[in-house]
């Protein structure tokens, strides 16, 4: 599939550093195909308006065009209906809005917000604040060696006392793809909700919030196609309707007074000021653009290149992978004997070859790996077998350079 899909990704045909561009750097952030370029670039030229409010063509233009996005978000989710589909800037945005509003709302002293340590630090941070402002206790499902998490461990952390369970589908450093139906039931039983950190899942494979029957569940755009600055927190309605907005202003009012005023229904009410038009479009082209490959074909294409490269990276002397060997997403996080990631990283640059390499927003996580920090190259539709090839060559040139610190 991928000679045709790179065709349509302008940023992948350009030279860096005197190479031809290897962006493996798609878990931090995709490139965007020219379908959601030109989709940006047409709502600006033919569309733009505020929403909600004109009763000139343009004004319902823009409207229909944010409204339309939402629908395509919430038929991607498979939402029951475009009112649990609140669009936000992105995860964080979404996850600090649970946090904020409904978090704050049912949780009190002693009770329980369940947690693993492989979090982004963005579903972490915001249930500290929550634990710390009322009082609540956060516990943390234990990490297997291989990154993966026992349901047995889910059924002994999760009690009557909890009332959050939060976790990624896909860890964003050990590409494990958790079991979160079977975690949402045990939370469930517990009556307890699970919020989904969806950034690192949505762009790689199929998700449908009814079937997983999750309580929240977040996307990012940027990591999708789509322009940065837009998102989607998915909501069960009857979860939202009882949430009280966390921004108040223009857009989600239903009436003001001087002392006292109301909330517009679902899903306005969560969207104070003007919303993210543009990024909104540009986040419903997106997902066009990748039904129209199909989420089950880039699931596929991502396990195959998976693979691969863990077998070419396994050749390499002194490499450390992290994570399980069998995985569904493209995303694999390593370290070069002593080189620090760093190094390698700006290596790899060098060669044109675009990896990322730090504490990948996950400060805890890598104490439990006993590491400071450490390498990770992410796939996406548009890479190939070569582009791991180059990775792994200028992998064995960087061990070469660096000689004895491996
Ligand atoms: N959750 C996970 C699992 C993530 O990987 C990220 C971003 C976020 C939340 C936050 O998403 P945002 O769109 O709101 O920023 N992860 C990364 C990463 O791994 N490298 O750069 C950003």
């Amino acid at each position: 599939m991928n000679a045709l899909i790179r065709e349509q990704f302008p940023i992948l045909h350009q030279e860096i550093n005197g190479h031809p561009l290897v962006y493996l750097d798609n878990a931090a952030t995709s490139q965007k195909p020219r379908a959601v370029i030109d989709a940006v670039t047409r709502y600006y030229e033919w569309e733009n308006a505020n929403v909600h409010r004109g009763v000139h063509t343009l004004g319902s233009r823009a409207t229909d065009a944010y409204e339309g996005a939402r629908e395509k978000v919430a038929r991607f989710l498979h939402a029951k209906s475009t009112e649990e589909i609140i669009f936000t800037r992105g995860t964080t945005t979404a996850l600090n809005l649970v946090a904020s509003s409904y978090a704050r709302s049912v949780c009190g002293p002693g009770d329980e917000i369940v947690l693993t340590e492989m979090e982004h630090h963005s579903n972490l941070i915001p249930w500290q604040q929550v634990a710390l402002a009322v009082g609540a206790t956060l516990k943390y499902i234990p990490i297997q060696p291989d990154g993966t998490i026992n349901l047995d461990d889910v059924e002994k952390t999760v009690t009557s006392r909890t009332k959050i369970v939060a976790i990624a589908h896909v860890s964003n450093v050990m590409g494990v793809v958790h079991p979160v139906k079977a975690i949402g039931e045990i939370a469930h039983k517990n009556g307890a909700v699970i919020v989904v950190d969806g950034a690192q899942s949505t762009p790689h494979m199929k998700v449908d919030v009814q079937d997983l029957d999750c309580d929240f569940y977040t996307l990012s755009g940027h990591k999708m196609c789509a322009p940065t600055g837009i998102g989607a927190l998915y909501g069960k309605k009857a979860l939202l309707q009882k949430m009280e907005p966390i921004e108040f202003g223009g857009e989600m009012i239903n009436d003001v007074g001087l002392y006292e005023s109301t909330w517009k229904e679902l899903p306005w009410k969560f969207e104070g000021g003007t919303p993210i038009i543009a990024g909104a479009v540009g986040l419903g082209a997106a997902i066009d653009f990748l039904e129209e490959i199909g989420m089950d074909e880039i699931e596929r294409h991502e396990s195959r290149l998976a693979a691969y490269a863990i077998d070419r990276l396994d050749e390499i002397d002194g490499i450390t992978l992290y994570g399980p060997r069998e995985r569904k997403v493209g995303l694999i996080t390593f370290n070069l004997g002593d080189v620090h990631p760093h190094d390698v990283a700006t290596v790899l640059d060098t060669q044109g070859i675009a990896i990322r390499a730090g504490h990948h927003c996950c400060q805890p996580l890598m104490r439990w790996l006993k590491v400071s920090s450490t390498a990770r190259a992410s796939f996406y539709l548009y890479n190939t077998e070569e582009d791991i090839d180059r990775l792994v060559s200028a992998l064995i040139q960087t061990k070469e350079f660096f000689g004895d610190a491996t």
